[in-house]
């Protein structure tokens, strides 16, 4: 096992954040994905009030490579997927996966918030009922626009975006399984990533966090949601 100094000096990514997947999970399964060796640091809710401060923004997830040092989930994904060369092979499949980002941005936020909602058992019928499928129905529109029809969100091979519809999926599975079985092109889509040998490795491995959010949030935080 390389030390946290041997790291910095070889360039192997490190990985900061909780002890969820949230949103480290679509970093770590690039990084599964691309066989890359990684570390990561996971930080306790009860160390956190304390750390907080020693992070420039905050807030994580906090990734590093070397001397560089990136915040913002979204930025770090989209590096990882110029640096892994997925992302995309033309400038409209480049604004495509940037498309295709910003729409699971919204609904990330939608779902998340929604997650972590105070009143989410009040409210938890009637989003499953109307919000979750017209979520779902416009996500599905838009992944049968790729005109290459490859099983993928863009082109005819992966892309980074296509770990954040993934991700995405997979937080709606505990949630509602039967909803999200009604999208059968979806659940293709999601049946497709999973088995990917590496990914697969990582989702059945020991490495992967056991619940989607920390348990502070109404739903999520604990193995039977995740
Ligand atoms: N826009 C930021 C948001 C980061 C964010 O909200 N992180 C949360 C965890 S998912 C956090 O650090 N919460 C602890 C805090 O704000 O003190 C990103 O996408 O990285």
């Amino acid at each position: 096992m390389n030390t946290e100094q041997e790291a910095v000096e070889e360039n192997i990514p490190k990985v900061t954040y909780f002890d969820a997947r949230g949103r480290a999970e679509v970093i770590r399964i690039l990084l599964e994905e691309t066989n890359t060796t990684y570390h990561e640091r996971r930080i306790s809710i009860e160390e956190w009030p304390e750390l907080k401060s020693n992070f420039t923004f905050g807030q994580l997830p906090v990734y590093e490579e070397g001397s560089l040092l990136l915040n913002q989930s979204n930025a770090i994904y989209r590096y990882l997927g110029r640096k892994f060369d997925l992302y995309g092979d033309s400038m409209f499949e480049h604004v495509r996966c940037d498309i295709v980002q910003e729409t699971f941005v919204d609904a990330q936020n939608t779902l998340g918030g929604f997650f972590w909602n105070p009143d989410f058992e009040k409210l938890r019928d009637e989003f499953e009922k109307s919000e979750l499928p017209d979520l779902l129905l416009r996500m599905q529109g838009l992944f049968e626009t790729n005109s290459e029809n490859s099983g993928y969100w863009v082109g005819n091979r992966l892309s980074f975006v296509d770990i954040i519809a993934w991700h995405f999926l997979d937080y709606v599975r505990p949630f509602s399984l039967k909803t999200l079985c009604q999208f059968e092109q979806l659940c293709r889509f999601k049946e497709l990533i999973e088995e990917r040998p590496r990914i697969s490795a990582y989702l059945n491995s020991d490495r992967r966090p056991k619940t989607m959010t920390v348990d502070l949030a109404p739903f999520g935080g604990t193995p039977e949601t995740s």
